[in-house]
């Protein structure tokens, strides 16, 4: 026997049970009362039982019978009778109210007849421009990385992560529909973090950047050139240095520009002075490649360098006494008046 407040009992009208009414109804069951019957039976009697006699009794029994008993009508519960129940419970699901019989009102986010709730990302995913969650009475919309959502719940805005200093990019940040990429200066290269820019070795790349040696330095690198050569900054290639044209070179004779070096070569000497050749007018000293001229005593060497010319020694040379100067090779000597000697006719002669 469901539903509390029973008080059964034992109804000898028939009162059908209502619904779709509060109260109490009438329900029939089956229940058992004490019945009676006589009966007749032969027992002994008489002196000493030698008789037989008829008696009668009255036997008990258990017979069924049609019971009813007060409860509430379909649809009820309480002691009054008067809580509508829906579909077995005075509530409905996620405590929404039962209001009649299997009628529920349900609360916005849930739906008839149980009020079960509402999934509201099955229909145009929620409104949601990303993902839709349904939670209980409501759903929640929320967005893939690098969005954030809107004011209104069901928009997402990308976040631009270059002016949020999120990206980290090491040089440069370009923001992008939900990401944002990171490119490097020139000379760098993005490393596999995505975020890092690293130095490009120029020098380890084929085709060789140089054409002698390479040295990299961060963002670029320089090249440089071997002994014998010269960068030309304009086109980064290395040129021959002309030793024997700017005279950076140790030839005594010759030089002959070769392609990073210089080579040398020598004059075969001629001995003018033995050949009779030179032009000197008096000493010829042999030298590599040539020969000077050079003056006996009494000769001084003319401009030319190669004419000898008699020293006049009688140049400031006073003779006295009429006396005259004699120019003589290396030397002078005086020519002294009668009555005179001495080196300049100084003195008077004894033998006069
Ligand atoms: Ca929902
Ligand atoms: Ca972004
Ligand atoms: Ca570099
Ligand atoms: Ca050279």
């Amino acid at each position: 026997m469901p539903l509390y407040g029973i008080l059964c009992l034992v109804i000898v009208f028939l009162e059908l049970p209502s619904s779709g009414e509060a109260g109490f109804c009438s329900e029939a069951y089956s229940c058992s009362r004490q019945c009676s019957t006589r009966e007749r039976y032969t027992t002994a009697c008489g002196l000493f039982d030698w008789q037989r006699c008829t008696k009668h009794r009255t036997k008990y029994y258990s017979c069924s019978n049609t019971c009813y008993c007060q409860i509430c009508c379909q649809g009820y519960t309480g002691s009054d009778c008067n809580t509508p129940l829906c579909f077995g419970s005075i509530s409905c699901l996620n405590n929404n109210t039962c209001t009649d019989p299997d009628q529920c009102s349900c609360k916005i986010g849930y739906q008839l007849p149980k009020c079960e709730d509402t999934n509201e990302c099955f229909s145009n995913n929620g409104g949601c421009a990303h993902t839709c969650t349904n939670i209980p009475g409501t759903h929640q919309c929320s967005c893939r990385d690098g969005y954030t959502l809107a004011s209104d719940g069901r928009r997402c805005n990308d976040i631009n992560e270059c002016s949020t200093g999120k990206s980290q990019c090491n040089h440069n940040c370009t923001n992008t529909a939900g990401s944002y990429t990171c490119t490097c200066n020139a000379g760098h290269e993005l490393s596999h973090d995505g975020k890092t820019c690293d130095d490009i070795d120029e020098c380890s790349q084929t085709p060789f950047p140089c054409d002698q040696q390479c040295n990299n330095i961060p963002g670029s690198y320089t090249c440089s050139c071997g002994t014998g050569y010269y960068i030309n900054t304009s086109s980064n290639t290395c040129k021959d240095v002309n030793e024997c044209d700017t005279g950076n070179h140790t030839c005594d004779h010759i030089c002959t520009n070769t392609d990073g070096a210089y080579q040398c070569s020598c004059l075969t000497d001629v001995d003018e002075c033995l050949e009779g050749t030179s032009q000197c007018s008096q000493n010829c000293t042999n030298t590599p490649g040539s020969y000077t001229c050079s003056c006996e005593n009494g000769y001084v060497l003319a401009a030319d360098e190669y004419t000898c010319n008699n020293t006049d020694e009688c140049q400031g040379v006073l003779c006295e006494n009429g006396g005259f100067c004699i120019d003589l090779i290396g030397g002078y000597t005086c020519s002294c008046a009668k009555g005179y000697t001495g080196t300049h006719c100084e003195l008077v002669s004894s033998k006069w």
